[in-house]
């Protein structure tokens, strides 16, 4: 899968260029031969990498992956991180800005990282099998590329079940010439916790157990009145499963996963994170879904935020009292300091559990005392929305063009055997190009993410920034909710081979991912 010979890739470049407008439109032309592939090596990817813009300044971050002792909720769990904590480093740089990103294995097996959200250099990308070979165990790596543009990112693991543990963190990418008007911000990572956590039996459960458990499938439980839709009598864990988890905004079945705990920077709500600030201070709130398989609801109880910025990329504002984040997800939003201490609450959508952390004045006197967890409210309603139904800022919407290639993806499967998939093909990473969604550079590319079952999927995509219909939010990951169909575009401008698929991190395994392959 790496380099193809640079001559006979140009030389096929000349011989194509006729075909191409006669092929492009066609949505579902064959997929092209192999060596047609630009791949990750290719020198195109160099070529477009040293064209990004550049503010001459290096950002170096080093990041150890290794195992990691921690204590949640008075149990002690070891699971694998980075740095030795189980909250990643926060990286920021600025738009420009050349980040030299050291990875030193220390695990028991490959790992890789995805810059997640970014329109980075393909080589760069961290998928494991498909943009580079992983770093193994004992080894080192080095990820060098230049940052696009400004917003809230995250990286994280792409090796398997990985993310899963502590192998996530934040990227923020400022503005020099930020236009949003704020003091300071709060960046806050949300994940659904289950490595390394006891079960009844006593046995300590991690996400590659999880992950076998569910590909059991479902077809010989009975669950038919349970979750898909129904209302049921609430969530309810079988082992490690969860049955009749039910979210009306996400039309159904909310998640697979029974997961014990929801962190809040690396946090649970029994002894929450703490952001100190001064009353009438405007925080900017940088929110990340880094959860396996849990949509939040994020909402500061009795008080409006302003939603700002959908994965990175700035939105028209938007007053609301709580947002809905998918897994993969960031959303950015203002609020106002209030005296005391204000909960900002995470509830886990579908899963009645919760997860919350504090904005704290310290000078309060009354309302200084932090709420207990079993206070704060299970639901947060009102004015409800999330990124994929938020519209972008002007200076962000793509100008208007007929799309040269139209692809269609049917998000296939269900829980009886587990067996999500991309047009009823189930990925294999060992196979990356079996049935690749082709495209050319230069192309305006639209795809139709159109949801054939029972449950709602984040759909992300790597290396690019599409755009919500004719003028939605500018996003990478978007929910799309059973029965619905979610049209995008994005222009086809940063040559490769890069990943689509579901957010969910256990159907994305069994295969609900696809290649997005720009040919020659
Ligand atoms: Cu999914």
């Amino acid at each position: 899968m790496h380099n193809n010979n640079p001559l006979n890739r140009r030389a096929f470049l000349g011989l194509s260029l006729a075909g191409t407008a006669a092929a492009a439109l066609a949505a579902c032309s064959p997929a092209a031969p192999d060596a047609a592939r630009i791949l990750p090596g290719d020198p195109l990817i160099a070529e477009y990498e040293s064209r990004r813009v550049s503010s001459g300044k290096v950002v170096n971050q080093s990041l150890d992956a290794a195992p990691v002792a921690a204590a949640l909720n008075g149990r002690a769990i070891t699971t694998w991180g980075y740095n030795g904590a189980l909250q990643a480093p926060t990286i920021r740089a600025s738009v420009g800005d050349q980040l030299k990103a050291t990875i030193k294995n220390g695990l028991g097996e490959a790992t890789s990282i995805h810059w997640h959200g970014l329109a980075l250099r393909n080589n760069a990308d961290g998928v494991h099998g498909l943009t580079e070979d992983g770093t193994p165990a004992g080894g080192e790596h080095l990820y060098d590329f230049k940052l696009p543009h400004p917003g809230t990112y995250w990286y994280h693991s792409h090796v398997e079940m990985q993310r899963e543990r502590a192998l996530y963190g934040a990227l923020i990418i400022e503005d020099p010439q930020e236009p949003l008007d704020y003091h300071r911000d709060w960046v806050i990572v949300l994940d659904d916790w289950i490595d390394g956590v006891a079960t009844k039996d006593g046995a300590a459960t991690t996400p590659d157990e999880v992950m076998k458990e569910l590909s059991g499938g479902m077809g010989g439980m009975d669950h038919g009145s349970m979750g898909h839709g129904s209302t049921g009598s609430g969530p309810m864990p079988m082992g490690n499963t969860l049955m009749g988890a039910v979210s009306e905004y996400l039309g159904g079945d909310a998640g697979d996963v029974a997961t014990p705990f929801h962190l809040f920077n690396g946090a649970t709500s029994e002894d929450p994170a703490v952001f100190v600030a001064k009353a009438g201070e405007r925080i900017r709130l940088r929110i990340i879904n880094a959860a396996g398989d849990t949509a939040y609801r994020v909402g500061l109880p009795g008080q409006r935020i302003t939603l700002t910025h959908s994965d990175g990329f700035p939105v028209k504002h938007e007053e609301v009292d709580a947002v809905v984040l998918g897994m993969g997800e960031r959303i950015d939003a203002l609020v106002t300091v209030q005296e005391g201490t204000t909960p900002v609450l995470a509830l886990a959508e579908g899963k009645r559990q919760l997860v919350h952390g504090l904005i704290s004045t310290g000078t309060g006197t009354g309302t200084g005392t932090p709420p207990l967890p079993a206070s704060l409210p299970m639901e947060l309603g009102g004015t409800v929305l999330d990124g994929g139904k938020l519209t972008a800022d002007p200076a962000v919407v793509l100008a208007a063009r007929t799309p040269d290639r139209v692809h269609e993806m049917r998000l296939t499967g269900g829980m009886e055997k587990y067996d999500w998939g991309i047009n009823g093909h189930r990925f294999d990473m060992a196979k990356p190009f079996e049935r690749t969604f082709d495209i050319r550079a230069g192309e305006r590319v639209q795809l139709a993410f159109i949801n054939d079952t029972d449950m709602w999927h984040p759909m992300h995509l790597h290396g690019h920034t599409f755009q919500i219909g004719e003028a939605g939010a500018r996003k990478d990951a978007v929910i799309v909710r059973p029965g619905e169909t979610v049209t995008v575009q994005f222009d086809a401008d940063n040559p490769g081979q890069w990943l689509t698929h579901c957010h969910n991190a256990y159907h994305a395994e069994r295969g609900m991912m696809a290649v997005v392959s720009y040919i020659a």
